[in-house]
């Protein structure tokens, strides 16, 4: 048995006008309360400091920058990871990243127990679009404030496992874990905001939403073998609603643990990462079961053949 108590963190809304230093006293709250169940790695959301600006039709590069990081930590967030320090405690953080040459990345990064950044993901799935779309209910322009990801799906050994990172929309691409799940990853964490109702679609409302969540996730762990820990941005943040959800999934796609509200809330779990081996070796054992020779368009071609 490899346990990793683990606890994934949902944050309830943010909205617009509210503080960076606001966020992370809530989420050092929360980070205690994980502690006090036993947690020693936690999860948190995608964009975890800010509300979720993308929905918001920007033009000014200057007012677009506010809402981005500068360095990580910096003097704002400093106190979390001070606490995480102290707690013994590892972490998965979501946030808008501008590097020193400008550019802008949706990313997260993962902690060690003394709060040194050990890894970085940059989301490579960008949903959403680039200019203004009248047709839209709300708008998601993740495409117009962030560029894809250039750092690929690495996976770091810490923890006393194999940790791999995803944000939002990778959960639903199989790709994601299927890259991560060759490299023998045994817990994948991700955050994500989702809007409630599609914003193309409007009878898309939160069941189906919280289906297809589930569905992706829970068949990303199962096909692959390990734990999947998604932590929900949720709730309503100025009018736009964002749907929970927040789930601990085990290697054989079933959920161990789940967000009731849509509010701040945490969940723990004690995440044996022993339990990845027996779907690896028997059904989901790559290294005898896959027939790669057959795979070729999937790194071929991007759309499908018309
Ligand atoms: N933040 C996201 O990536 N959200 C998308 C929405 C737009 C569907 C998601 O996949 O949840």
């Amino acid at each position: 048995m490899r346990e990793l108590v683990a606890a994934v963190i949902q944050l309830g809304p943010i909205q617009k006008a509210d503080s960076r230093s606001a966020v992370v006293d809530r989420m050092i709250a929360l980070l205690d309360e994980a502690k006090r169940q036993g947690a020693t790695f936690a999860v948190f959301p995608e964009l975890t400091f800010t509300t979720f600006f993308p929905r918001w039709y920007m033009e000014d590069q200057a007012e677009i920058n506010r809402w981005f990081e500068r360095a990580m930590p910096n003097p704002t967030t400093a106190p979390l990871f001070e606490r995480a320090k102290e707690h013994g405690m590892g972490m998965y953080i979501g946030y808008a990243e501008l590097t020193p040459d400008d550019r802008h990345f949706n990313t997260s990064i993962l902690t060690d127990t003394d709060s040194t950044i050990i890894g970085k993901y940059r989301k490579i799935h960008l949903p959403g679009h680039e200019e203004y779309d009248s047709e839209r209910a709300f708008q998601h322009l993740e495409k117009r404030y962030f560029e894809p990801g250039d750092l690929g799906f690495p996976v770091w050994r810490a923890h006393g496992g194999v940790m791999g990172m995803a944000i939002c929309n990778d959960r639903r691409w199989p790709e994601t874990y299927r890259v991560m799940g060759l490299q023998g990853v045994e817990m994948i964490s991700l955050g994500y905001n989702t809007p409630s109702v599609n914003s193309q679609r409007a009878q898309e409302g939160p069941d189906a939403r919280l289906f297809h969540h589930r569905l992706s996730v829970q068949a990303g762990a199962y096909q692959n073998s390990c734990w999947v820990l998604a932590a929900a941005k949720a709730g309503v943040e100025d009018g736009y609603p964002l749907i929970g959800g927040s789930v601990i999934v085990d290697p054989e796609g079933y959920i161990v643990a789940e967000s009731k509200t849509e509010g701040d809330e945490v969940l723990v779990h004690a995440c044996d990462l022993d339990r990845c081996a027996f779907g690896r070796s028997t059904i989901f054992d790559f290294a005898r079961h896959r027939r790669i020779e057959h795979y070729g368009l999937i790194t071929e071609q991007t759309g499908p053949t018309s």
